[in-house]
């Protein structure tokens, strides 16, 4: 059995995007027992509740959606993940996409200063590659990555002091990337496997390739969830579905050849709508691949691999 300490902080987030319902989410992995199936691999679970956003003195914006209410998550977010990283290994319960911008920029903070370089596995059918500038919808979910790399036409935003290295972003499930983002994302070293690449070779190869560099730079590895990532036929609780992505199978092994790299140190869980699940299959989904990145097997390898 492990012992990890794994901290659970929801994130009743719903200002990324215009349709809403991604505030239920925490609730809905507390309802499908997220704490329970961890604390059954062994884990040290606890629940910190809810983070709130901070209160920030800024106008609305006329092409970006509640830009104030997300700079006020960032903040929060940056600074309770940071916090968080001292102690154990966080789980973000989101919330949508847009929270990342909090999250990985605070556990990105925390790595600089244990002298580690941050690694990001971005699981998605999107980029989220965006600046404010370039976004077409203005829903800020679709920017994280930008805002997190340290791109430029964040100014509304909290300086990001610890931008992680585009070359330390892996992106895997790809299949609905925008022109502006194709362009912006052509060029810098951002590793990214589109759903063509994992039909053509499968999905361990190049996830194998990435955790190999995170080991050997000792790098610290933050794992962003989007539900999206999934194919909608059997995660349908999402309002950005895109036909054409991830098997069950194969987000199973992602999780579990995380959990057999001892890499993961924090873990992003979003986009999750409760409001467009089906009996609560898409939740049940998402808290059975946490379970699967912390442990849960069907039965030990006797020839373990790496990853
Ligand atoms: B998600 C789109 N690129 O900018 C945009 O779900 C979609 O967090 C963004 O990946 C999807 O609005 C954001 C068209
Ligand atoms: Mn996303
Ligand atoms: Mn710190
Ligand atoms: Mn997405």
């Amino acid at each position: 059995m492990s012992d990890k300490t794994i901290l659970l902080l929801g994130v009743p987030m719903d200002s990324g995007k215009r349709r809403a319902g991604c505030l239920m989410g925490p609730d809905a992995y507390r309802t499908a027992r997220l704490p329970d199936a961890l604390r059954d691999l062994g884990h040290r679970v606890e629940d910190l509740g809810n983070v709130a956003p901070d209160a920030v003195d800024l106008p609305e914006h006329d092409h970006l959606f509640a830009l104030p209410e997300t700079v006020g998550w960032t903040q929060a977010l940056a600074r309770e993940a940071e916090a968080a990283m001292a102690r154990g290994t966080p789980i973000f319960m989101g919330g949508d996409h847009a929270l990342s911008m909090g999250t990985v920029t605070g556990v990105a903070r925390h790595a600089v200063e244990a002298g580690r370089p941050q690694f990001v596995l971005w699981l998605d059918a999107h980029t989220d590659f965006h600046t404010p500038q370039t976004t077409g919808s203005g829903n800020l979910h679709g920017t994280p990555v930008g805002y997190a790399t340290g791109r430029d036409g964040f100014d509304a935003f909290p300086p990001v002091t610890a931008p992680v290295r585009p070359e330390n972003v892996c992106m895997i499930g790809l299949r609905s990337v925008d022109a502006a983002e194709r362009a912006a994302i052509e060029g810098t070293g951002v590793r990214r496997y589109d759903m063509r690449a994992i039909d053509e070779d499968g999905i361990r190869r190049p996830l194998a390739a990435f955790l190999a560099d995170v080991a050997q730079a000792g790098g610290a590895l933050h794992v962003s969830l989007d539900v999206d990532f999934l194919d909608p036929a059997v995660a349908p609780a999402v309002g950005t579905t895109v036909p054409g992505g991830a098997t069950v199978r194969e987000a199973h092994l992602v999780m579990e050849m995380l959990n057999d790299s001892g890499l993961m140190t924090s873990l992003d869980l979003v986009e999750l709508n409760p409001m467009l699940d089906e009996r609560g299959r898409t939740a049940q989904l998402m808290v059975d691949l946490a379970a699967s990145a912390f442990g849960r097997k069907v039965f030990d390898r006797p020839t373990q691999r790496m990853y």
